[in-house]
């Protein structure tokens, strides 16, 4: 039996954080093994913001690095960067032309990335979800790592593709999302209402992948939490600290009750503070091997050249497919 394909990326806007090191990268760590994986970085999707040319080049690569720091082996998995493998352009252009305004409107990141960006909101940032869609089914993806806040557009990656199997008759893989339970929506560590996110203006919100031990303890000693001094998790009256507690136990697999037992008459201060330690502690080793890889930018680019040759392979024979079905030759 031929294995299942996973499919996933992450923007290359921004530095990474500890949400998409959990929410994303960690889970897909576990899946090297048991499927044909395919990991990308989304640099397309990057222009729907703008960025700084060399900033945007950089990224693409500190992306690439986390991913192989932090424990894709380039060996078993494919990675590559969105743009070099020109299928995801067109079919992302295809698929425009079966998605419906209406679809696109309603979704949760288009309205949040409008408000947030009110002088950019450009046809890139409406149509973003075709695009993703083409990400996904280019591979027949059966599955997609992603955290929380990208299950709609899933939804809308399913949408599409039944969509288009009804018109022409089987062409897609009909996708599911994989949302792990313990991290798929780390929140912010000041405001623990709202996703903790790269775009965040408050820096003491986020914990960078980059941050130095000594900032990470910082960042942590002064989350927010409320005024009950008891660890225990209830995310809607108690969402800080729950929030840590997501933190904690997505790092040390213990479940909550574990986690409470732990702290069972402790005070936030511990708390915190051995929570930070997890953090610090499990990305020491892959901020090293990220410094040594960023150093090596020559073994990045073989990796990213090869990913690439392989993505197209696999992708190709999908896009040509759909141009017989739809008349372009
Ligand atoms: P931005 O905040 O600028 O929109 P982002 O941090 O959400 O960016 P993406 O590239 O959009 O980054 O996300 C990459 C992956 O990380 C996705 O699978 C997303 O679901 C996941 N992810 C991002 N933030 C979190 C979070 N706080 N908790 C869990 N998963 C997250
Ligand atoms: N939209 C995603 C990034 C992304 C993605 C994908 C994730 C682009 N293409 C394909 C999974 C599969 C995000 O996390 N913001």
């Amino acid at each position: 039996m031929s294995k299942k394909i996973i499919l996933s990326g992450i923007q290359a806007t921004g530095r990474l954080t500890l949400g998409n090191y959990l929410g994303a990268i960690d889970n897909w760590l576990t899946m090297q093994e048991e499927y044909e994986c395919y990991y990308m970085i989304a640099n397309l999707h990057s222009l729907t913001v703008r960025n700084d040319p060399e900033v945007l080049k950089n990224n693409t690569l500190k992306i690439l690095a986390t991913y192989i720091a932090a424990g894709l082996n380039p060996e078993k998995n494919t990675l590559f960067i969105q743009s070099q493998v020109s299928e995801h352009a067109e079919l992302g252009w295809i698929l425009d032309c079966y998605t419906y305004m209406g679809e696109l409107s309603r979704m949760t990141q288009f309205k949040d990335k409008s408000q947030k960006h009110s002088d950019n909101i450009n046809a890139g940032l409406f149509t973003y979800p075709a695009l993703m869609a083409a990400d996904i089914l280019l591979y027949q993806a059966d599955l997609v790592p992603v955290g929380e806040d990208q299950r709609q557009h899933l939804e809308i990656t399913r949408d599409l593709a039944e969509r288009f199997n009804k018109i022409y008759g089987e062409t897609f893989v009909i996708p599911e999302a994989y949302v792990r339970k313990e991290s798929a929506r780390i929140m912010g560590l000041q405001d623990p209402t709202s996703k903790m996110s790269k775009s965040a203006t408050n820096l003491n919100d986020v914990i960078f992948l980059e941050d130095e031990p000594e900032v990470i303890l910082k960042k942590f000693k002064k989350a927010v939490t409320d005024s009950e001094n008891k660890v225990k998790f209830d995310p809607e009256n108690k969402p800080g600290v729950s929030n840590l507690m997501q933190i904690y136990a997505a790092i040390t697999n213990k479940t909550m009750e574990q986690i409470e037992q732990e702290f069972d008459g402790k005070g936030y201060g511990d708390f915190k503070i051995t929570v930070a330690n997890s953090v610090i502690e499990k990305l020491k080793p892959i901020q090293d091997k990220y410094q040594e890889l960023l150093n090596n930018k020559e073994y990045l680019e073989k990796i990213y050249l090869k990913g690439a040759q392989e993505a197209k392979k696999i992708a190709s024979k999908t896009l040509r497919d759909v141009k017989d079905k739809i008349g372009i030759l």
